[in-house]
């Protein structure tokens, strides 16, 4: 077992950057096989329930309504349909069901809307995720009470580099709203973003501040810039392959317990590039062919793509797959049954 040191320095996290790569990843295989099962992979399935006209003005997100990407705004979304699209998901084989929703921090009638989400999610017996912003510790305790298991918040990039891309919040602010959601007793899911124009050292930064919490994040989003027109990050050089399969690499033994997902940027990732996080660590990604606004690859490509490496999606909780009814499901939920298509096994490969 590798205990989570909170003790990591920026000179360590460089030097772990600054290994010949295969060194690299041979340091990150040692740490996957002793945490983690490496042949299976956590999937996650996405749903943007209130999209665009946000005010902040995040440099890298479509959904600020101080850029023009010609994206269609969408208040909350009823919870019937929320429900639908979970059923949906978990049909496809996904755990855990994460709404996104395009807010600086949401009001009170929102989060007793996303807290009816939240029930009716966890009813059907998968993993529930929100990212909705900044929280107030009782808004976080008000989340916990509906059931829900994480709550997303990242990061984003270094304390250094932040000013460069956000300028309606502040860095402080995010580590608030982490301390909210851990004190609330919720599962932080917090990450970053690669392909930024940040350099290797706000990346090793990065990790540094999310290995220096007091408790490591159990869930970390490692996202490649999508670079959608209209932000002013559109053109931003693209990130060297090998740096981000570095940088989940480093993920992977900073943080070593932790599910490190291979995130946004999927969609332009060869299978080759997409393998080649998974040996650096990567045990998770976002499932279906929609992340928020923009595309993933679709579910019949990942289920080829796992099916290939002799891998498998992880299994919903245990109880809650044989018996749903111990879970509370709903008498109209589906039940629990995974299509063998939406399962591959080593032996169906
Ligand atoms: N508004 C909430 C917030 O910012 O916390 C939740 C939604 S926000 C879209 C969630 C995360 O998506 C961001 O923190 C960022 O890391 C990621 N993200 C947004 N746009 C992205 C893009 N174009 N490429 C990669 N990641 C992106
Ligand atoms: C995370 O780290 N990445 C996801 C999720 N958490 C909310 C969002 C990615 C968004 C990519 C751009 C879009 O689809 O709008
Ligand atoms: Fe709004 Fe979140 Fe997008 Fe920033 S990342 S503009 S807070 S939706």
């Amino acid at each position: 077992m590798i205990e989570a040191r909170h003790d990591w320095t920026l000179a360590q996290a460089e030097a772990l950057f600054a290994l010949p790569f295969p060194e690299l990843m041979f340091r990150a295989q040692q740490v996957h096989q002793q945490c983690h099962d490496v042949t299976r992979v956590q999937m996650s399935t996405l749903l943007s329930i209130k999209t665009g006209a946000c005010p902040e003005d995040c440099a890298y997100c479509p959904q600020s309504v101080r850029f023009e990407t010609g994206l269609e705004n969408e208040p909350l979304l009823p919870l019937e349909v929320v429900v639908a699209r979970a059923q949906a998901a978990r049909a496809a084989g996904a755990t855990r069901f994460c709404m996104g929703a395009a807010f600086r921090s949401p009001k009170r009638r929102d989060l007793e809307k996303i807290s009816a989400m939240v029930r009716e999610v966890s009813k059907l017996g998968m993993e529930t995720c929100v990212t909705a912003g900044m929280l107030e510790p009782e808004q976080a305790q008000e989340l916990k009470a509906a059931g829900l298991d994480y709550y997303n918040h990242n990061l984003d990039t270094s304390p250094e580099f932040y000013s460069q891309i956000i300028s309606t919040r502040c860095y402080q602010d995010r580590l608030d709203t982490l301390a909210a959601v851990r004190a609330a007793d919720l599962k932080v899911c917090c990450g970053g973003i690669v392909g930024m124009g940040e350099s290797q050292r706000d990346r090793a930064q990065l990790l540094v501040v999310l290995a220096q919490l007091p408790v490591h994040p159990e869930s970390v989003p490692i996202n490649q810039l999508v670079r959608v027109p209209g932000t002013p990050l559109e053109n931003a050089a693209p990130v060297d392959p090998f740096d981000f399969i570095r940088t989940i690499a480093v993920a992977r033994i900073m943080l070593p317990q932790a599910q490190v997902r291979l995130s946004a940027g999927r969609e332009s990732m060869s299978d080759e590039l997409q393998a080649l996080a998974f040996l650096a660590g990567a045990n998770s990604i976002f499932y279906g062919e929609k992340l928020l606004t923009t595309g993933n690859p679709d579910v019949a490509r990942d289920q080829a793509l796992l099916r290939r490496l002799g891998m498998q999606p992880e299994d919903l909780p245990q109880a809650v797959a044989s018996d749903p009814a111990a879970n509370g499901a709903t008498a109209n939920a589906a039940p629990i049954v995974h299509s063998p298509a939406a399962r591959p096994t080593a032996a169906s490969a």
